[in-house]
């Protein structure tokens, strides 16, 4: 699905070229639309423009069939082309810096000279940019500043790190005084696995100590922004924050507005449009058909304390953060999603007989103490010989160990497993008369991760065929950030995993999360059995489980579902029916 990306990557590029230049506004969005639904597609966009039915799309109009044909055929896009060749390589880069969007992009290109960042500098240092009409020392310090930050933090920040910092934040802040609620927002809230900034609404008593109280903070690098009632800071950690107070009364329609997505947005304000009414952050207004806010009016709102309000409003169902992305409509009803409480079992995790800290005790013991009623030992495979993966003698006697475990915590259904490797061909590193001497076998890619596409999906498939296999581990081996991973085609992955009851993993793990959220979409309607796991190593990883939670909710997963949420009677029907089944194979 690499084309996927590569093609959303163009269009993106379109868009921000179309910026720079100063093109109309309605079709950089479009071109922007196109790029998003292109990275979440569940299917390669080749095999749609074969069967001729790219225009059926949503948001895919002839003009932009035409440039996806084109990239298919040849690789390229002749207008990517011909707006790249008018403007200069590095400028795109620039738009990553606070400060500088693509209007002042444009005019340090036109007025400067500036090309890239280095020319950015450049003009800082020299001081040809304080030299330009309209370009005040404070405007470019604050360019000076984003510059040095964005070469710091030149990623997003991942889930794992932007929530516990935003618990953090959301924990100190709420005890100041007056404070009455205290939400994030934005693609946190969304459940994202790699978060722009942090968005903070409040409601207080008292903003004024609020602001200070925020802005003050010993990790504030740097405050970008402090007014009555919104600031924003940069932390020393890298990461942006902006808070925004309101009243009680509109807390709804501007928690509601700052999570987003702007696309889910949009649909809402069409939706409210329809209705003869306006949506803002403020509320949802009737359209009396005046161009001043209604709330600057003083015009009631039908509906603003509460995000339930302004749906049952819009007469729509409320939806769920986690399916308020573009590819989500607001009008179908949710299903069920799953919750972290709905979770019984943690079925992946490692102790010191491999590259674990944990004794089976203590693991068992952690895993009690959030709450589990079921843990899987999965130890690594021999082949996995930097986690230092136990031979098939050390083996067996970890099944042993484990086993004598299980007897002295009566109240835990403890299963002895292991993560075996699937090697490059699809087989699994242990013979099957050990693996059937196993609980549960857990079995994962973890070399070979550039493999082409059709070995890699012919190497899972048979993992997932395997008898003996019950859950395929972190199935891709990607890493948020780093490493994209094998890139199967999960349709047939997915199909595979149902007709088998093999259940494909959503490691938890935030710098994984793998399967990734399009891809628990397309298992959740194929029908295939879904587990959360953390690959816990250390006891605070099994706290990972609630960013695999979001993750399946932003998939669709309902409890049903997710092995997970079985209870140990059907768990261990489901370890043992699998078997038996897959003997009949
Ligand atoms: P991020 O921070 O890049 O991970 O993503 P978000 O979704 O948190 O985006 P952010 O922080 O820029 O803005 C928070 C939300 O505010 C966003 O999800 C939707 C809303 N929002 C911001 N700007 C616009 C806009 O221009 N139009 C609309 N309709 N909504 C916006
Ligand atoms: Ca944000
Ligand atoms: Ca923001
Ligand atoms: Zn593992």
């Amino acid at each position: 699905m690499s084309v996927n990306r590569s093609l959303a990557a163009c269009f993106e590029q379109i868009a921000s070229l179309m910026e720079i230049k100063g093109e109309n506004a309605f079709k950089v969005s479009a071109n922007r639309k196109v790029a998003r639904l292109l990275e979440d597609l569940d299917r390669d966009i080749s095999d749609i423009a074969a069967a001729g039915k790219l225009t059926d799309l949503d948001g895919i109009g002839k003009g932009t069939a035409k440039r996806i044909e084109q990239y298919l055929q040849q690789g390229t896009i002749d207008d990517l082309e011909a707006m790249r060749a008018e403007l200069p390589q590095g400028l795109t880069s620039l738009l990553d810096i606070s400060g500088m969007g693509p209007k002042t992009v444009g005019r340090v290109w036109r007025e400067a000279g500036v090309i890239d960042r280095a020319t950015l500098k450049e003009a800082i240092d020299s001081g040809a940019l304080a030299a330009l009409p309209r370009m005040g020392a404070k405007t470019i310090q604050n360019i000076a500043d984003s510059l040095d930050f964005a070469q710091r933090a030149a990623d997003r920040t991942p889930l794992g790190k932007a929530m516990v910092l935003a618990e953090m934040l959301v924990d100190q802040l709420s005890a100041c005084s007056g404070v009455r609620k205290l939400d994030w927002a934005g693609s946190l809230r969304r459940g994202c696995e790699t978060i722009g900034d942090i968005d903070l609404i409040a409601v207080t008593d008292d903003p004024k100590g609020l602001v200070e109280a925020f802005t003050n903070r010993e990790d504030v690098e740097k405050v970008l922004a402090a007014g009555e009632t919104k600031a924003s800071v940069r932390l020393a950690q890298g990461v942006q924050v902006d808070l925004r107070i309101v009243d009680a009364a509109v807390h709804g329609a501007t928690l509601m507005y700052f999570t987003g997505s702007k696309e889910h947005n949009v649909k809402l304000r069409e939706r409210a449009r329809s209705m003869q009414m306006r949506l803002n952050e403020y509320g949802l207004f009737p359209d009396d058909g005046d161009e001043t806010p209604p709330q600057q009016r003083g015009v009631e709102p039908v509906a603003a304390a509460t995000e339930a309000d302004i749906y049952a409003a819009l007469d729509l169902p409320m939806q769920p953060p986690q399916l308020r992305e573009s590819l989500d409509d607001p009008t179908c009803d949710p299903p069920d999603l799953i919750e972290s409480s709905d979770i019984l079992s943690d079925l992946h995790a490692h102790t010191v007989a491999s590259d674990g800290h944990l004794q089976i005790d203590e693991l068992i013991d952690a895993a009690r103490a959030r709450g589990l009623k079921a843990i899987a030992i999965t130890d690594h495979s021999v082949s996995s010989v930097q986690a230092n993966g136990l031979s098939i003698d050390r083996l067996l006697d970890q099944i042993k160990a484990v086993h004598e475990a299980r007897d002295r915590h009566e109240d835990m259904l403890v299963l002895a497993g292991s993560e075996v490797d699937i090697r490059t061909d699809g087989t699994l590193d242990y013979p099957d008369d050990v693996l059937a001497q196993l609980d549960i076998v857990v079995a994962s890619p973890h070399v070979a991760l550039k493999q082409d596409a059709t070995a890699a999906t012919e190497r899972l498939l048979a993992a997932i065929e395997h008898p003996l296999v019950h859950i395929i581990g972190h199935p891709t081996g990607r890493m948020i950030g780093r490493r994209p991973g094998l890139e199967p085609d999960m349709l047939a992955l997915t199909k595979a995993a149902a007709a088998t009851g093999t259940a494909l993993e959503i490691n938890a793990n935030p710098r994984r999360l793998d399967l990734r959220d399009a891809h628990v979409r397309t298992a959740v309607a194929a029908g295939c059995l879904i587990a959360i796991n953390t690959d816990a190593h250390v006891a605070e990883h099994l706290d990972f489980r609630r960013y695999g939670v979001l993750t399946a909710r932003r998939g669709r997963l309902t409890s049903s579902q997710c092995v997970n949420c079985l209870d140990h009677a059907a768990l261990q029907s489901w370890l043992a029916d699998k078997r038996s089944l897959g003997q009949g194979h």
